[in-house]
């Protein structure tokens, strides 16, 4: 099924035959006829993939509209009924698996085999697991009702998986949504919610309206929106929270990271150093956890290094489609100049920089996995979140200069921890300012576990029970009763 030629992108070139005039937004169960578009491009190649439509404020508020309309009947299912569609969704994305992981693939250069092992079983997984929340829902939070329409505004780099993570909370616990995604990446989106109206949902349970920054900010400042979960870069989720200040919105932010990878002395090597090759070279380095920093002991740091540029020989860049490649393209090209820009302002700032030499392919946005060392903990490489395939390497001598380096950062999203000693591990990971910690281990994602950040990685958790929470509001009965009781 998988064999080694390209994934075949013939059922998803169909599907884009089919939109060839351009997309509209997904509106009310339908798509809608836009008035204005703009192009999107395959990053890998730069050729035109898709017209997508360029949302106005008239848009948003025919989704937030669609949205209100379908709200108090996609409450009044009951979490049972709403269960039913939840799992109808996750079978929906386990059926059209291969078309969402070239879709996914085509529209963001990462490669086939992540969004086929890793973003479309994740995604189904989100849905079968708050499908069972839905259905514990009067039980489990007897004492809580819906917040109504949610905004719900998703970045580039996981454009399907950050819709689930969005999405499946919020509908599972009675919400209806506005979906925005990225400008970069909406095609996923928009596939999802065509299928998902086959698949049963009702009209104006989800709305999908696509655009750039203004038509998020819309989405921000409509009136009848009752909260606003976002992902993407820590300077917009300022904004959004300035905005959004005093409106009576919730609001949740998943902000940027800087996250360490610390290797002790006495790590198991080779498992730390396929480690750092997930942490940092996952989907291009444009994962908002990756494992940015390493920080190694002073005593292994050489061998380490060694071992790393050794291993980064191996790695093969190539077009998203070929299945046996490790990395992918970048976003844009305005992503690969920022990245450029970073490594040379490093090398500038004292870092020795090594890139490997692998074949690059040519026309795409493609940067080689690169390894800064003698990077000065200050300097803004080790600082900056650079959002690409590159690793900015320190060392420590004792386990508390680890922690001190650590936790020298703004953001506080995720660390990693790599040490055979299981009490030095297990010592370290509370000390650390981060959402989560890894320990022998990077990466891992649970729907059952929440997900999020401290300081300027934002707020609010996504996964499991805490982020079912940030769907919901006391009922005002219970309100009433704790006044009462006081
Ligand atoms: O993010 P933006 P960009 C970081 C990463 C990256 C940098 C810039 O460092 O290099 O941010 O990426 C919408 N009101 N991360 O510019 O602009 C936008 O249309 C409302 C980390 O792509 O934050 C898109 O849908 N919405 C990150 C979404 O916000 C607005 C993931 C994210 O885009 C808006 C992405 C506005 N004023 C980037 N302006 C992570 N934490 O995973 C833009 N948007």
């Amino acid at each position: 099924d998988y064999g080694p030629a390209p994934e075949s992108d013939s059922e998803a070139r169909l599907w884009l035959a089919r939109h060839a005039d351009g997309f509209g937004h997904h509106i009310g169960g339908r798509f809608t006829t836009a008035a204005a578009h703009f192009d999107t491009a395959e990053p890998a190649t730069g050729k035109l993939l898709a017209r997508i439509a360029q949302g106005s404020a008239a848009d948003v508020d025919a989704a937030v509209a669609a949205a209100r309309n379908a709200q108090l009947d996609w409450q009044a299912l009951g979490g049972h009924g709403r269960a039913r569609h939840l799992y109808a969704l996750a079978r929906m994305v386990q059926r059209h698996a291969r078309l969402f992981a070239v879709i996914e693939a085509l529209d963001n250069g990462k490669p086939i085999r992540e969004t086929r092992d890793i973003d479309v079983p994740l995604v189904a997984r989100h849905f079968y697991h708050h499908a069972g929340w839905a259905q514990l829902q009067e039980r489990e939070f007897a004492d809580q009702a819906p917040l109504g329409v949610i905004g719900q505004i998703v970045p580039w780099n996981f454009p399907l998986l950050m819709l689930a993570w969005k999405i499946a909370p919020a509908l599972a616990l009675g919400n209806t949504v506005v979906l925005k995604p990225a400008e970069f990446t909406s095609l996923s989106a928009l596939l999802f919610a065509e299928l998902a109206v086959q698949a049963g949902l009702p009209a104006g349970v989800l709305n999908v309206v696509t655009g750039d920054g203004a038509t998020g900010a819309a989405l921000v400042a409509h009136q009848d929106v009752n909260k606003i979960a976002f992902t993407g870069s820590t300077e917009v989720g300022r904004l959004i929270r300035e905005q959004t200040a005093g409106s009576g919105k919730s609001l949740t932010l998943e902000l940027g990271g800087k996250s360490p990878f610390i290797v002790f002395e006495d790590a198991d090597i080779d498992a730390a150093i396929e480690g750092v090759v997930d942490a940092i070279w996952f989907n291009q380095g444009q994962v908002c956890c990756a494992g940015a920093r390493l920080l190694v002991q002073e005593g292994i740091a050489e061998d380490f290094i060694t071992r790393l540029k050794r291993r980064m020989q191996s790695l093969r860049a190539g077009q998203p489609l070929d299945k046996t490649i490790d990395i992918g393209s970048l976003i844009a090209p305005s992503q690969l100049e920022r990245v450029r820009t970073l490594v040379e302002l490093g090398v500038k700032e004292g870092a020795s920089c090594y890139q490997p030499a692998i074949d690059l392919p040519a026309g795409g946005c493609f940067y080689p996995p690169t390894l800064l060392t003698n990077v000065h903990p200050s300097s803004t490489v080790a600082t900056e979140e650079i959002f690409g395939p590159v690793l900015a390497a320190m060392t420590f001598r004792t386990p508390d200069e680890a922690v001190a380096l650590a936790n020298n950062t703004r953001y506080g999203l995720a660390a990693s921890v790599w040490s055979e000693t299981i009490g030095l591990a297990l010592g370290i990971a509370p000390q650390l300012k981060a959402g989560v910690v890894w320990v022998n281990s990077t990466n891992l994602f649970d729907a059952g576990v929440g997900f999020g950040g401290y300081r300027e990685s934002g707020f609010g958790r996504e996964g499991g029970r805490e982020g079912c929470y940030e769907y919901l509001k006391p009922r005002a009965w219970a309100e009433r009763r704790q006044r009462v009781a006081a």
